[in-house]
């Protein structure tokens, strides 16, 4: 496999998408040596169209504000995979959304898909809309408009979105109520609906949870747990709150969390109450963790920097992509931290995850890391099929598993010969396996 032709290539063919050209050579990266010993990989170019979507939708999202005046966002679905099962992931209203970001999410989302051992493709979908300030009238006329184009193209045999940032249990319920009275049908088409119609019990908290359920397998290789830990936590969106739930259930303290406006430190822990109170702020709508400091005084916001400065254990960044760089990544090592587990995709820049691998600490990559989310949307579309709901010791037991066979698969793939867990190498190439060989059994289409 020629990496550097097939980048060139994909650059020229796609300029300026950087997220997507970031994310492919960070895969293509790690899979070389095992494409070079598996030469029908090459003769079926299975890079070539796995590195590619199946299909792209854009289209515009015309809808009214409460005053009565029109706007027009941007909206696409991504269907970039489906060899082992229907597209699958979630859908991100943010003002910073473009194709280059959905591109890299859906490839991203095909490895992580595999990861979680159910027949799952990859997919991707979101809008520029920017939910930051609009009422709850608003933000269902826009659901509605952006769900009378997508419905054309989903389905729950064929593609099932979800949420992503911007996008939790409101928008699919808004999202969900215009498919059923377009297609005329109740079924599993969207993951993370309400328990009242369809859902699942731990969807909501499923990425946090497996976030560190995956970071409580890689400090158990150590030796380690998360007792007694201080932990960063950036974001304070569905993922932090679910992280934030269960690190402090199994004894570790949570104490930063983070916004576009800045971080927030809480020496005394940010647990029971003050997690719950993340709910709150992310329900304002307003895009800022300021307000925590002035609830609870013990705690102290730092405008404009981001919490990779505090000395701590274990870091879940768990808001966006690219969010720790190669300084952060620096600062993070040298200040003792041992364990850096991805439950946003992609926080670390190429060059921060360097960093991490170079030194030796425990580093968990998104793809396998915050799997935890999708497993369980894969878990809400068996219930789904099968007309049942699981209990929620049910649905825990089978994500708290998949976790952790996810970690095994990466020890398998990953292991150096020094003993040092490659983690991005294992997870890679774990995922690839499978998509590849799916690809393979199924010729040229
Ligand atoms: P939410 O919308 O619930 O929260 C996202 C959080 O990140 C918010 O706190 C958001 O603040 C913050 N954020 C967004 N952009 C920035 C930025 N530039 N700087 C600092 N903070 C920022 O989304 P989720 O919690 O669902 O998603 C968080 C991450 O986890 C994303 O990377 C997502 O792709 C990933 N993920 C989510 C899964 C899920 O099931 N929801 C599953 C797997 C991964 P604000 O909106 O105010 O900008
Ligand atoms: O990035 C992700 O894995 C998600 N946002 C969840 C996708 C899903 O289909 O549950």
């Amino acid at each position: 496999m020629d990496l550097n032709n097939i980048m060139n290539d994909l650059v020229k063919k796609h300029p300026g998408e950087l997220e997507y050209h970031q994310a492919v050579r960070e895969v293509l990266e790690s899979i070389e040596e095992i494409v070079n010993e598996n030469p029908q990989f090459e003769s079926a170019g299975i890079i070539e169209r796995l590195i590619e979507p199946d299909r792209v939708l854009s289209f515009k999202v015309p809808w009214m504000d409460d005053e009565g005046k029109v706007h027009v966002n941007l909206g696409y679905r991504v269907q970039f995979n489906m060899a082992i099962g229907p597209y699958k992931g979630g859908l991100r209203f943010h003002p910073s959304v473009n194709l280059s970001i959905l591109k890299f999410l859906g490839f991203e989302q095909i490895f992580k898909n595999a990861l979680t051992t159910l027949p799952m493709g990859g997919g991707k979908g979101g809008s520029d809309f920017n939910p930051k300030g609009k009422s709850d009238n608003e933000i269902m006329r826009f659901c509605q408009a952006f769900m009378l184009e997508l419905w054309k193209i989903i389905g729950p045999e064929t593609d099932v979105p979800a949420g992503d940032i911007g996008v939790g249990g409101k928008e699919i319920g808004f999202l969900f109520g215009m498919y059923k009275k377009l297609q005329r049908e109740h079924t599993g088409v969207l993951t993370g609906k309400g328990l009242g119609w369809g859902g699942s019990l731990i969807r909501p908290e499923a990425t946090g949870f497996g976030t560190v359920y995956f970071a409580k397998e890689m400090l158990a290789t150590k030796g380690e747990t998360l007792e007694g830990k201080n932990v960063a936590l950036s974001g304070f969106g569905n993922v932090a709150w679910g992280a934030a739930l269960k690190v402090t259930e199994l004894g570790g303290k949570v104490v930063t969390l983070s916004g576009p406006d800045g971080y927030i430190y809480d020496p005394k822990g940010i647990s029971g109450e003050k997690i719950e109170y993340m709910l709150e702020l992310r329900a304002t709508n307003m895009d800022v963790v300021a307000p925590y400091a002035e609830e609870f005084p013990e705690a102290e916001f730092f405008e404009g920097k981001r919490p990779w400065e505090v000395k701590v254990d274990v870091a879940l960044p768990c808001a966006t992509q690219n969010e720790i760089d190669e300084n952060d990544a620096i600062t993070l090592v040298e200040n003792g931290c041992i364990c850096v587990a991805e439950g946003a995709n992609m926080p670390s820049t190429p060059e921060a995850m360097h960093v991490f691998l170079k030194s030796g600490i425990l580093f968990g990559p998104a793809k396998a890391v915050n799997a935890g989310g999708v497993a369980t949307s894969g878990l809400e579309m068996t219930q789904n099929s099968m007309k049942i709901a699981w209990t929620r010791e049910e649905v825990d037991a089978k994500l708290h598993q998949i976790m952790k066979d996810i970690h095994q698969a990466c020890v398998k793939y990953g292991t150096r010969e020094d003993g040092y867990v490659d983690y991005v190498k294992g997870a890679n190439i774990a995922g690839f396996m499978k998509v590849a060989n799916a690809m393979l059994d199924n010729g040229v289409i």
